[in-house]
Formats: structure tokens, sequence, C-alpha cells
């Protein structure tokens, strides 16, 4: 799901989380094992845009989640905020606010669907793109933060059956740009293997991204096998690699 900056959506978020927040601060104690939040910290190359995918752990059911994540940097820009592959895709009512230019926040609550059980897994995956020439290599800390707007309170905090929020943990993480690109030599290494060789890990990679909902290639470059011009991996690129690999086809084409 992409980001929705429009203002309904955000007044949306901010009449149901009222609810949420007014009823008490998370200031609850978190019983039992504490629940965490885990933002990874991901490479990524200045030629590519860059994900940091962020997990969460809860040994007690959940009735809601909100998330605000931050960064403090010019130099890349919030693209979308995906759930897909979530632990919090089954939920109908979730969205991503982009707030400023630098936070996004993440809400997801259990209606019909029941709560949500324990559990650790992905909670969804921020999509950054970068400003051009941006200075290289370069980390920027992506955090949670703490925002005002409109008199309501973003912030990071799960909230239980009886809708007492609590902190949960929060590791935060980041995203560290490499200057050049990510493909080597020739195309086709597809599942980023670091010794660059194409094989049938790679095709088995495809398949799993095309019909499996595997994770996008790291690397377009490599993963669009046939060097196509729209720089796209799909189907085409899949018999590319089985035409090479198994019936003479033709070499994967060098990187741009
Ligand atoms: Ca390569
Ligand atoms: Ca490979
Ligand atoms: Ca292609």
């Amino acid at each position: 799901m992409r980001i929705n900056v429009k203002i309904l959506s955000l007044l949306i978020a901010i009449l149901v989380l009222a609810a949420f927040t007014a009823k008490s601060q998370p200031t609850g104690v978190d019983p039992s094992i504490r629940d965490s939040v885990i933002i990874s910290s991901a490479t990524t190359y200045s030629t590519n845009s860059g994900s940091v995918p962020v997990y969460f752990y809860n040994d007690e059911s959940l009735a809601g989640i909100e998330i605000t994540l931050a960064y403090n940097s010019p130099d890349i820009m919030i693209d979308s905020f995906s759930f897909v592959g979530s632990r919090l895709e089954p939920y109908s009512l979730k969205g991503a606010d982009q707030l400023t230019t630098n936070t996004v926040t993440v809400y997801s609550y259990a209606l019909d669907e029941g709560l949500m059980s324990s559990g650790s897994g992905l909670l969804g995956t921020v999509y950054f793109s970068f400003i051009p020439n941006i200075t290289t290599p370069q980390t920027i800390v992506v955090d949670t933060a703490t925002l005002l707007v409109s008199d309501r309170e973003f912030s990071t905090a799960f909230s239980d059956e009886n809708s007492n929020a609590f902190s949960p943990y929060i590791l935060s993480g980041g995203i560290t740009i490499l200057s050049g690109s990510c493909c080597l030599g020739d195309r086709g290494n597809v599942d980023n293997s670091p010794d660059d060789i194409v094989d049938i890990s790679d095709i088995v990679y495809l398949v799993n991204f095309m019909f499996n909902l595997g994770p996008t290639p790291a690397c377009p470059f490599e993963g669009n096998v046939d060097g196509s011009a729209d720089e796209i991996t799909d189907i085409s690129d899949l018999v590319f690699l089985v035409q090479y690999s198994f019936n003479s086809g033709p070499p994967p084409p060098s990187c741009p």
C-alpha cells in the first residue's frame, strides 16, 4: 500500500487513534516478556532505491499498534510504506501516513478480525528514494519518534485487548548508501550471491519472487536478466535465464 498523504486519511487516523491514546498514554507496563520493534539496518547503492524492513514481537495478543518512524537527513525521501508480507496484512484497519517529509506513522487495529496473536515477524517495509548525487558512503539512522500534529501525539505504542497502551522496546536501524551500482560484470546474479555467479539459485530466487511472494532482487539490474530497457524484472527474465542455463541461450548482457 502506498503512503496516502491525503488529509482525509490523516483525519481518520487521528480520530481512530485519539480513542486509543486518550485512554492512556503509553505508560502502562508491558507484562511478561517485553514486546519489541526492530528496525533493520539495510545497505544499498546510490543508483538504487533503498528499503528498510521493520519487525515486531509480541507475547500477548494486541488490539492495536502504532509506530512512528523518522530519520534525520535531507538526502533521502520516504517513497512508500508496504504491508506486503506483514503480520498486519490481514487487518483491514491499517495505514501509513507521512506526517512530515521525514516522518511516517503506521497503525493497525484489530476489529472483526480478532486480536493480533502473539508472535514475531514483519511489520512492514519503508521504501526510500535518494536525491541525485547523494554523498556516499553514508549511514542514515531510522528510529522511532514522537511528533505533535493537530494536538495529537504520534509515537510508538502497542495496545492490549483492554486498550491499555504500553511502550515496546525499540531497536533502531537505518540505511547505508554506498557509491555506484550494485550490478557487477554481467546481469543475472538475481540472488545477489557474493560470488556474482549465475546458477540455479538465481532461477529459484526469480521463481519465488514471481510466484511465491518472495523478496525482490536486491539489485534491480542483476534481476533484469535480459537487459530490457525498462529495467523491469518479469517472466521474460526467467525465460531468458532458463534458456541460458539449460538451452544454450545467449548469456545475460553486461550491467549498465
Ligand atoms: Ca552480475
Ligand atoms: Ca547467484
Ligand atoms: Ca527484464
